[in-house]
């Protein structure tokens, strides 16, 4: 029996993946290696921390930590420059109506995101009151595909896990939701989100119906 929904932020309510994209892209250059939107797709859900590590390991560079951390700050500057102009015109088709139709249905809502800067971008799109709870990168120690933040999220709504559905993107977040024990609805491809429940290419697929549907099988 359904009685919540927590939602991804990068990749199912907002593409904020290209503006991370040409943020890291620009650090690459700096370190003197091409960083192209393919190897981007291993930073997709991933901590900015981790992220950072990817980057290096692409880059086949090792550097002190406290050089990474400088990296990570001016990576995290470039990337807030970037999306300081976003509008609520960046919100994904369907995202904000079918958050609207949960709440109609009496479904709690949640936002689950590896992001630190999930509070703005909220604040920038508009939407910070359809979420009940906002589980980010600061309330969280382990990354996806640790459960760890979906469960917080049951937690902070008194839901049981096992009554929540979760929403997204990347293959990581669906490992997640799997070993959370929650409905995993994939937003994207099949091929790479085999491990979902189902999957569906964006929010503006889904109805209530089809995801009680699901929750149902
Ligand atoms: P920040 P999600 C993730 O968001 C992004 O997909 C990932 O690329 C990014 O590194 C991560 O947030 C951390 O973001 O640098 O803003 O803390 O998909 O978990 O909503
Ligand atoms: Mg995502």
């Amino acid at each position: 029996n359904l009685k919540a929904c927590l939602f991804d932020l990068d990749g199912v309510i907002v593409d904020t993946a290209k503006y991370h994209y040409i943020a890291w892209r620009q650090i690459a250059e700096e370190l003197g290696f091409e960083f192209t939107e393919r190897h981007n797709e291993r930073l997709k859900g991933v901590s900015r921390q981790r992220s950072l590590e990817i980057l290096l390991e692409i880059g086949g560079i090792t550097l002190p930590a406290e050089e990474m951390a400088k990296l990570a700050e001016r990576k995290n500057n470039l990337y807030l420059e970037l999306i300081r102009r976003m509008t609520p015109e960046e919100i994904l088709p369907g995202a904000q109506e079918f958050l609207k139709a949960c709440w109609a249905a009496g479904y709690k809502t949640a936002l689950a995101t590896a992001s630190r800067n999930a509070a703005l971008i909220l604040e920038l799109l508009q939407i910070g009151s359809l979420f009940d709870v906002v589980m980010d990168g600061n309330k969280v120690s382990r990354t996806k595909p640790d459960p760890e933040v979906f469960l917080n999220c049951a937690r902070d709504l008194r839901v049981p896990p096992a009554a929540c559905a979760v929403f997204e993107d990347a293959e990581a977040g669906i490992e997640a939701a799997v070993s959370a024990n929650m409905l995993a609805i994939g937003i994207g491809d099949p091929a790479i989100l085999h491990h979902a429940d189902l999957v569906v290419p964006g929010l503006a697929s889904l109805s209530i119906e089809i995801l009680r549907q699901a929750a149902n099988k």
